[in-house]
């Protein structure tokens, strides 16, 4: 069994796989920038050390002084979180260079997951169902280009390689403007990625975003948790997730996990993982896989009993899966909300101090945040702040459950998009279910017009 680890990123997600080392009785090293001092579980941790200033680039994402924490307090291991380094493959190759456990999957396949023209190749080869694509790079060849968009029919969609979670993308509607959104996609990916490798798909008009949970330990054993349900976002960032997601069936569940399953098995897949699928009439298209441990991870942990940061821990730890398929009983319905430090209305950030936090309870009830009465956010990183999750025996009882707990919730002396989330879960369309990934952007502006209408 591991010892001691170090935990590699900040906030709520730090704090999570800190309970999960104590948990195992594993010891946690917290590093943190020195804005994050009184983090909860820098104050929490067996040991603390600061490694750099507050912009991330010279703390979190600072790796020879992570990989220094590790070798100062002799630790074996490093758990990335998510966001940062989490999906970083020359951070992993140097963390296991330097002798120490990467919690997360070997390099090659974060490496191979990282370049999303090699990603789904690998899966389209292990038979798991991707978006109709041009199945490799597009070359400098307009002709050949318009005859790929052709036989996918419009519209397509144009994506960096590099990219991924929504940068670098563009839609393109017509052969008259192919060319042009090829050459800008290229060059902005050449810019923000430093990788001008472009591919094409068909560019599904009205899908749902819908991912399933694998955990594999690379020693020949995998499973799925079931799916998410995560198409209640804005501008790429997720708002509101839940689990099971609303319509899938049981066979349906079945038979997408046991593809993911195999995908795994076949690439060599170890750790915690996400298949992200677009899903529109009943089908499912994959589009990326994520390496990491997902903020929304709480919902299938609620929904199936399973602590995913702990088995992460112990298939670093060189276990074999103990957790087998037929044990993964999918119980009623979960919902998470994100509650993020910003204007409901405006999404502006709104750092400051929280002067008073009273968290939501009952039964049901998960608050994961590390937020406390005094704390003081930082403006420098993500303004989430922590997540809300629920679970009830059926969706309308988890929604119902979700609408108490935002009310039971206070946070003073800074904004948060708790009154936007009290919206979502009052939404006759939300309370239907099962809406695709425009719906809250759309609500959102027939809620402007009418607003604006008013005056
Ligand atoms: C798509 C798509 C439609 N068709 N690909 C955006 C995030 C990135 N992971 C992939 N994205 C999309 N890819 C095809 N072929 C629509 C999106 C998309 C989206 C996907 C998931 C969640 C929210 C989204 C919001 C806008 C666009």
């Amino acid at each position: 069994m591991l010892d001691k680890i170090v935990i590699a990123n900040r906030g709520e997600i730090a704090l999570r796989v800190l309970r999960a080392c104590h948990t195992l009785g594993i010891k946690a090293v917290a590093v943190h920038s020195t804005v994050d001092r009184n983090l909860k579980h820098v104050g929490m941790a067996d040991e603390s050390i600061c490694i750099g200033p507050a912009p991330a680039a010279e703390s979190y994402l600072n790796i020879p002084a992570i990989i220094a924490a590790a070798e100062v307090t002799n630790a074996q291991a490093i758990h990335p979180g998510y966001g940062f380094l989490s999906e970083n493959a020359d951070f992993a190759e140097r963390v296991e260079k330097s002798g120490f456990i990467f919690i997360g999957p070997t390099t090659d396949v974060i490496r191979l997951m990282g370049d999303k023209v090699e990603a789904i190749k690998a899966m389209q080869a292990a038979g798991v169902p991707c978006v109709p694509g041009s199945g490799g790079p597009l070359r400098e060849d307009a002709a050949a280009n318009m005859r790929t968009a052709r036989e996918i029919g419009y519209p397509v969609i144009i994506k960096a390689s590099g990219g991924g979670g929504g940068r670098g993308m563009r839609v393109v509607h017509t052969h008259a403007h192919l060319q042009n959104a090829i050459t800008m996609t290229r060059s902005e990916a050449k810019a923000a990625f430093g990788n001008d490798q472009v591919y094409m798909e068909k560019f599904l008009e009205n899908p749902r975003h819908v991912e399933i949970q694998v955990l594999a330990d690379g020693q020949g054993n995998a499973i799925h948790l079931g799916e998410r349900d995560c198409s209640m976002q804005r501008r790429h960032q997720k708002v509101v997730e839940e689990a099971p997601a609303p319509g899938i069936t049981p066979a349906q569940r079945e038979a997408i996990g046991k593809i993911c399953v195999d995908a795994c098995l076949r690439i060599g897949y170890r750790g915690a993982g996400t298949f992200e699928f677009l899903y529109e009439n009943d089908r499912f298209y994959f589009i990326e896989m994520n390496t990491r441990i997902q903020v929304e991870h709480p919902v299938t942990e609620m929904i199936t009993g399973v602590d995913l940061v702990r088995e992460q821990l112990l298939i670093a730890a060189g276990e074999k899966l103990s957790i087998r398929q037929q044990d993964i009983v999918f119980t009623g319905h979960a919902i998470e909300c994100r509650v993020n430090a910003e204007d409901a209305d405006t999404f502006m950030p709104s750092p400051g101090t929280v002067k008073c936090f009273e968290a939501p309870g009952g039964p049901g009830v998960r608050v994961d945040t590390h937020v406390y009465d005094g704390y003081r956010i930082p403006p420098n990183y993500d303004s989430m702040i922590g997540k809300l999750i629920v679970h009830g025996r059926d969706r309308a009882t988890a929604i119902a459950r979700m609408r108490i707990a935002l009310a039971e919730m206070v946070v003073e002396g800074i904004k948060t998009n708790v009154p936007l989330q009290q919206r979502i879960m009052t939404d006759v369309g939300f309370q239907q279910g099962g809406q695709n990934i425009h719906y809250l952007e759309k609500r959102m502006a027939e809620q402007r017009e009418k607003t604006a209408g008013g005056h």
